[in-house]
């Protein structure tokens, strides 16, 4: 044997001896009977799993049982809703068709009707085109005498411009001369100086005392005949003015009646009484004829007697 070969066998023999060694240490480290409780540690552990493995097989059968259960249930209802489902297609399907078939007949009539109503129609249209067929000849001699008198009616037109511009003028004219005569009018009134002759003057009216006697309605139509009227009082003044020229113990007629309705006494101007001066107890309408027509006396108080009586009387005019 070499040198090198020596220092190996050497080393080996050194590195088996410290297992030993570590071996020796470790066994008398542990303490005695230290495996069999190992082992019976691992027989327990593998029971132990033995029996979770039954239980848990356990209840994932009855998991599934409970699950079958319930998945049947489902199964079950989801069959009675499909047959009321059925159910509810097969009314409302019928309905419909009851409704489909009430339309139909509905639609039937009304179509019916509707085309009665344009078989009407259409003979009206055609009633239509042949009186536009027999109109066509009349309607052209009618269009052309509507031609014709258009024709005239052009012609005619500045004759008729000149017309009413005539027409015009003499509207206008008519008011100027309206216009003239109101002025004319109150210029007369403004110059009222003189009353004819055996006429008296009062304010802008002239009045005439007659000398002779005549009944009412007499006296009437002699001031008529004069453009005058019989007199009428409007105020005070005016009837004492008129007393004042009266002669004492002399009557005159005033234009004053109730003929047609006794007691509404009227003026012959159409105006009823407003303003009078009857004597005391008068109008008395005494006698059996009645009295209806005033006097006047001079101390200016008036009286009804009897309208055929004869007596002087008033008329005035304006000036
Ligand atoms: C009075 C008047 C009558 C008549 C007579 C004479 O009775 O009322 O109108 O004048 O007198
Ligand atoms: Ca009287």
């Amino acid at each position: 044997m070499s040198e090198g070969e020596g220092a190996v066998g050497t080393y080996e023999e050194c590195d088996f001896n410290e297992g030993m060694e570590l071996e020796k240490r470790e066994r008398r480290k542990a303490p005695k009977g230290v495996l069999s409780l190992l082992t019976s540690s691992l027989e327990r552990a593998v029971v132990l799993l033995y029996v979770l493995l039954a239980l848990t097989f356990v209840i994932f059968m009855a998991l599934t049982i409970v699950n079958l259960q319930r998945v049947s249930a489902a199964w079950e209802a989801l069959e009675q809703a499909r047959m009321r489902s059925e159910n509810s297609h097969t009314t409302a399907w019928h309905n419909l068709s009851e409704v489909q078939h009430t339309l139909d007949k509905q639609l039937s009539g009304e179509l019916k009707a509707i085309h009665g109503q344009l078989l009407n129609v259409s003979q009206e249209v055609e009633n239509v085109r042949w009186q536009m067929m027999q109109c066509k000849a009349e309607c052209g001699r009618e269009l052309l005498d509507h031609l014709r008198i258009s024709e005239e009616r052009d012609a005619l037109e500045p004759v008729l411009r000149q017309l009413a511009e005539v027409k015009q003028e003499q509207s206008r004219a008519s008011t100027l001369l309206d216009a003239a005569l109101e002025e004319m009018r109150n210029l007369s009134e403004i110059f009222c100086t003189r009353c004819p002759a055996g006429w008296q003057q009062f304010a802008k009216t002239c009045y005439f005392f007659s000398t002779t006697t005549k009944h009412w309605l007499a006296a009437k139509d002699s001031c008529a005949d004069f453009n005058a009227h019989l007199a009428v009082v409007d105020t005070e003044q005016e009837n004492k003015f008129l007393a004042n020229h009266i002669m004492e113990n002399r009557v005159f007629w005033l234009g004053l009646t109730d003929t047609h309705k006794e007691g509404d006494w009227q003026w012959v101007d159409g105006r009823s009484l407003s303003l009078s001066f009857w004597n005391k107890g008068e109008p008395n309408n005494v006698g059996h004829q009645g009295e209806d027509c005033a006097t006047i006396f001079s101390n200016g108080r008036w009286n009804d007697i009897v309208c055929s009586d004869a007596k002087a009387w008033i008329c005035e005019r304006s000036c």
